[in-house]
């Protein structure tokens, strides 16, 4: 912390958190669902809406505006040293179907409320200070999730980019193409988002918790020290269908049965790990053609496997892989596997954490080291540039439901400790 002068004292950082409420449920009226639904996808209409909503906000708090190939959206607000690498914020408005108004929102909205109570607390900049608005975390559309960091942090190949395809078939590029962002390829675009060397100098963002620690701790503050790692699985069986009435069981090779097999087995791989932190959830599992009088010819399951250490949940994905390949031969039925992603864990930066630390101190707030077990872009950003997070708490740590909630006295303590946390990695 002595290497940060705190250039804004902690009591000249006013921020109303009644007011980001009020911003955050107007952003939340983008929507494809009713309230308190949120449902925002890549690239679609109410995401169109978002980013034009972002824009504007960024512009009435003097940021100027620039949209990369892949739709990253920064609002930045010049320093005195301009030549400096920036202190760069921001998160997510993509929300998956049936999500909350908090989870991403927050970490950009508040972003622009802590940049514009540090401009009303008369603070001046010295490296640059730019909030981003990342294109899209959620792996809804495209099935890959933080398309825009990865990218960014040059972890995203064409090659993989172009094998993930939406519901109509398309790649990222050529939906891009058709709103505005985009470039003559896949290569090129990736290439013109991929940040360049001392771009960015420092990289925090504000997020509610999506856990209930904080809350069940009475404590004001998570300080993030590390992200767990995330890895995505698809598998599909195939087999021969049949009439549910005609076909006796012999016959059968039932390839619903089978990926009911398998989303058991995902839990007992997870259960097996040997720790409370391997976590493994079969978040969608379809059956085809999905009629009452129809043997299941075909299932699709999307497996999220997480684990605070990397090499323990590789082991568990190499035991659900085997468990696929050994259900699919004693079934008698064909199947695929594909790993979507395997990243490895995320640690924060020592100077942000002491930073994030020392300024929610200064506000008299109390704090927790923590570690994220959701992910977020920060994961990636990590790569390429000294990463930081700032947790508050949330209801019940309920999150990717509508009844997402934090309390407002909580969003305006999270955001007057990311504006001074700004403040220290900027100088000025
Ligand atoms: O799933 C996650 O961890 C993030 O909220 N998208
Ligand atoms: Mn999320
Ligand atoms: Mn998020
Ligand atoms: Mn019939």
């Amino acid at each position: 912390v002595a290497l940060f002068a705190v250039a804004v004292r902690a009591q000249t950082v006013q921020v109303d958190g009644n007011k980001v409420v009020e911003v955050l449920t107007r952003l939340a009226n983008l929507s494809d669902h009713e309230n308190p639904a949120v449902t925002r996808i890549l690239f679609t209409p109410n995401d169109m809406l978002a980013r034009n909503f972002v824009k504007d906000l960024m512009r009435e708090h003097h940021m100027t505006i620039r949209e990369d190939a892949m739709g990253n959206i920064f609002g930045r607000w010049e320093g005195s040293d301009a030549s400096a690498g920036s202190v760069l914020t921001g998160s997510h408005c993509d929300a998956i179907p049936l999500a909350g108004m908090y989870d991403g929102t927050l970490g950009v909205i508040g972003a622009i409320e802590a940049v514009a109570a540090l401009q009303r607390a008369g603070f001046k900049p010295s490296r640059p200070i730019e909030v981003l608005f990342f294109t899209s975390e959620e792996p809804t559309r495209f099935g890959l999730s933080c398309s825009g960091s990865r990218a960014m942090a040059g972890a995203l190949t064409a090659e993989a980019l172009e094998s993930k395809l939406d519901s109509q078939g398309r790649h990222f590029l050529q939906v891009a193409n058709e709103v505005g962002y985009g470039a003559a390829s896949t290569s090129d675009m990736l290439a013109a988002t991929r940040l360049k060397e001392g771009q960015v100098d420092y990289f925090v963002e504000l997020h509610i918790e999506q856990g209930p620690l904080l809350e069940r701790e009475g404590l004001d503050i998570g300080v993030v020290t590390a992200i767990a790692a995330p890895a995505a699985l698809e598998v599909t069986f195939h087999g021969d269908g049949g009439h549910a009435g005609g076909q006796l069981m012999p016959d059968r090779n039932d390839a619903g049965l089978a990926g009911a097999e398998l989303a058991l087995a995902v839990e007992r791989h997870v259960l097996a790990s040997g720790s409370v932190d391997t976590v493994g959830t079969t978040g969608t599992f379809e059956i085809a053609p999905g009629a009452i009088n129809s043997v299941p010819r075909d299932a699709r399951l999307a497996i999220d496997i997480r684990d605070i250490d990397g090499p323990r949940r590789d082991r568990v994905v190499a035991a659900v892989l085997a468990s696929a390949k050994e259900i699919a031969e004693r079934r008698k039925v064909r199947y695929t596997s594909r790993v979507i992603n395997q990243d490895p864990p995320a640690s924060s930066h020592e100077d942000i954490v002491s930073a994030v630390a020392a300024s929610a101190e200064a506000l008299g707030l109390s704090t927790k080291r923590m570690v994220s077990r959701a992910y977020h872009d920060s994961l990636f950003m990590a790569r390429v540039a000294p990463m930081g997070m700032i947790f508050i708490p949330c209801k019940n740590g309920w999150s990717h439901r509508p009844d997402e909630f934090s309390k407002p006295q909580d969003i305006a303590n999270g955001v007057s400790v990311l504006a001074l946390t700004m403040a220290r990695l900027s100088g000025g």
